[in-house]
Parts: structure tokens; C-alpha cells; sequence
């Protein structure tokens, strides 16, 4: 028996590297509340591996750990930004996400936070459903270290205290609406005409709300002759969309613009307005504009039923995780915030030119071969 007093001791430590390791790598956190359930486990260990094989099979590899909360599942567009965040920070991509959805519960979204912290995430990324009460847990996350990425809606708090932003531009969304509706009404030859106008608002206080209606408000406005009527809150649902419709049919004798302030609640209004045996979009009575361009809004788009539809894109994870991948190379990002590409498509044969302060944009119909290149 080979009983080298060095190989020996070699053995033991080997054997007891092999039994730490195993104990460290079962007891890696699990957090129960989060829904992600991935967990850094190896199976599947080949037989006939060395001591020191074995060690290194069993050493964690290094994920980085990705709290991420959502604002909720309200809509199509959020169902598609959720998607896009789960298969970016997948296992076979480096990441250990734990994701939280807060079902539009402000309250949720700072605790969810909180715990990101005590949990020691690598990164933090933030949807927020409000714009304000982020500064205390922001300001608690920047001590302990960790970086803060929003994604999608802003909030009111120094830039001090967040990494980066990637989303999209609300005000100049709501400035294109209010363009698009007087080239339209002007083109119609009712340039000088009344104009009824009720909108569905989003969640009252979120940047993307905020943000749509400032730029619409713009235009609103110039034009003495658009009244508006009401704006009431569908928070961003198909219900809520339809319950407010609902409401706007009994009140108003006339309404000439229905502006909502995404896919879903547009669809919503749609099924109150056919209910009501109301005729709207292309060929319609009531001209219908809708933000988002969801799948489901774009095919609304095609069929005629929405006149206008300016893009939210929800793939902001990709986004997000390219400038993980740059912090982890201890690369500075060039940008702190940063917007999405996106376009504005209409029902209109002759779709117009928008134009802002930088930018030039050339509206698109929908077509069946665009709808089947889209990845939401
Ligand atoms: O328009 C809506 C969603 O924050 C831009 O939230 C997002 C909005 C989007 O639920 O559909």
C-alpha cells in the first residue's frame, strides 16, 4: 500500500476541498419568494474524475446575480418586455435572475429592492411603475454598492444614484400622436373644424403616462378648436381601456378622437365602441390612436381599426445586459441614458413624415410580412 506521508496529506486536503466545495455549492441561496427558480446546481458529473477534476466541477460557476422587478403584467407590451428579460439573463447566458413581478404595487417594487440589496445582487434592474418615492432605496442601493439599471419608465431622482436607463422617449411618442392628428384632420379638410377628444390615460404618475400626455398636451394646445373632453385612467389594461370607453359613450354625444395611451386599452375601447354599434379607424366615425405597436395593435393597424400606432419597443434586456457585459469588462459606459429604436405606423394609404427637433420619421402601413419579422 502506497502510504507517502505527502501524497497522503495531498489526498486528505483534496478530499476535504472536494467536501467543502460540495457543501458551498448546496447551499447556495435559495430565496423562496422570487420566481425564477434557477439555481446553481451540477449534475450530471462524469465517473472516474480525479480529486481535483472533481473540485473543479464542483466549484459554482460565477452567475451574476440579476434582481430584476417588473412592474406588473398589465399589458402586451409588458408580457414582451418580461420574455425578452427572462431569456436574456438566462443560466446559459452567465445570469441568475430573480425576478420579481409587482402587479403595478409601487410598495412591492421598493421592498422587492430592498431585498436585492440584502441579497447581495450584482445588479439591480428596475421597471418602475411610478416615477416617484425612489430616492431613499435608490440611495441605499449606491452605498451598498450596487448598480442600479432602469429599464423602460424614468423616476424623479438624481443621477447620482442609477448606472443607466435604456427606454423611450414618452413626450416626443405624444408630440408624434398630436402631429399625425392634425396632418390627418388637415387632410381630411377639417382643419378648422370642433374636435371632440377623450383619452385613456396609463397608470396615473408612470413616465410613460406623464410623458405621452405632456407631448400630446403640445399640440392640444395650438389648436383652440381640440377640445378635451375627459382623460381618465385605464391603467394600461384592456378592461380598464373598455370600462372608461363605456363611460365616454354614455356621457358624450360626439366623439371625433379617441387617444389611448396603449394597445391594450385601445382594444378595450374598440370592443365598447363595436358594442355601441360605433363605426371608427380607417373608415370609421372615430379616429383611433394608440401607442405601443404591439402585435396585437399593429394587426389592429392593418385591419384599420387603429388610425396610428407609435412604437414602445419593450426589448430593452438586451440592452441592459450588453452594458452588464461592459461594467463586468470594467468598461465605462459612453451613455447614461439611453433610447430604443422605434417606429410610427398608420392605417393611412399615403402614410405621412413626422418630424421632431432631431429626427425625420417616415410612418409605415402594416403588412403581413412585417407583422411575421417582428420578434413581439
Ligand atoms: O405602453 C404599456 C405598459 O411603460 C411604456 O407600460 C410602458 C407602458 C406601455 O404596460 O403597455
Amino acid at each position: 500500500m502506497n502510504d507517502h506521508p505527502v501524497k497522503h496529506t495531498l489526498f486528505i486536503s483534496a478530499l476535504l476541498l472536494v467536501c467543502l466545495l460540495a457543501y458551498t455549492a448546496c447551499s447556495v441561496k435559495k430565496t423562496p419568494d422570487y420566481s425564477s427558480g434557477c439555481e446553481n446546481t451540477h449534475t450530471n458529473m462524469p465517473a472516474g474524475l480525479s480529486a481535483a477534476e472533481k473540485a473543479r466541477a464542483l466549484l459554482p460557476e460565477k452567475l451574476i446575480k440579476i434582481g430584476f422587478v417588473q412592474v406588473g403584467h398589465e399589458s402586451d407590451w409588458r408580457i414582451a418586455a418580461t420574455k425578452s428579460c427572462q431569456e436574456v439573463f438566462s443560466e446559459e447566458n452567465g445570469y441568475e435572475l430573480f425576478f420579481v413581478d409587482a402587479d403595478n404595487d409601487p410598495q412591492v417594487q421598493t421592498d422587492a429592492v430592498r431585498k436585492f440589496i440584502q441579497e447581495r445582487m450584482d445588479y439591480i434592474l428596475i421597471d418602475p411603475i411610478l416615477t416617484t418615492g425612489w430616492t431613499a432605496v435608490l440611495k441605499e442601493a449606491y452605498h451598498a454598492q450596487i448598480p442600479v439599471i432602469l429599464l423602460d419608465r424614468t423616476i424623479d431622482c438624481s443621477k447620482r444614484y442609477y448606472t443607466a436607463w435604456f427606454g423611450s422617449d414618452f413626450v416626443r411618442e405624444g408630440e408624434y400622436a398630436g402631429q399625425w392628428l392634425q396632418s390627418y384632420l388637415n387632410r381630411q379638410g377639417r382643419g378648422c373644424d370642433p374636435i371632440h377628444i377623450v383619452t385613456i390615460n396609463g397608470t396615473e404618475g408612470a413616465s410613460a403616462q406623464l410623458g405621452r400626455t405632456e407631448g400630446f398636451r403640445r399640440y392640444l394646445n395650438r389648436h383652440s378648436e381640440w377640445k378635451l373632453l375627459a382623460e381618465e385612467c385605464g391603467d394600461f389594461t384592456e378592461s380598464g381601456g373598455r370600462m372608461v370607453m363605456e363611460q365616454y359613450l354614455k356621457r358624450y354625444k360626439s366623439i371625433d378622437v379617441v387617444i389611448c395611451q396603449n394597445d391594450n386599452e385601445a382594444l378595450g375601447a374598440c370592443a365598447a365602441m363595436d358594442e355601441a354599434g360605433i363605426s371608427y379607424g380607417k373608415d370609421g366615425d372615430v379616429i383611433l390612436i394608440s401607442f405601443d405597436a404591439s402585435r396585437a395593435g399593429l394587426e389592429a393597424v392593418m385591419e384599420g381599426k387603429i388610425n396610428a400606432d407609435f412604437e414602445c419597443n419593450p426589448l430593452s434586456p438586451p440592452y441592459a445586459a450588453a452594458a452588464i457585459q461592459k461594467l463586468e469588462a470594467g468598461i465605462r459606459l459612453k451613455e447614461q441614458d439611453n433610447y430604443l429604436p422605434e417606429e410610427c405606423f398608420t392605417s393611412d394609404e399615403r402614410p405621412m413624415i413626422l418630424k421632431s427637433e432631431d429626427e425625420t420619421k417616415q410612418m409605415r402601413n402594416v403588412t403581413r410580412e412585417l407583422l411575421k419579422n417582428r420578434a413581439y
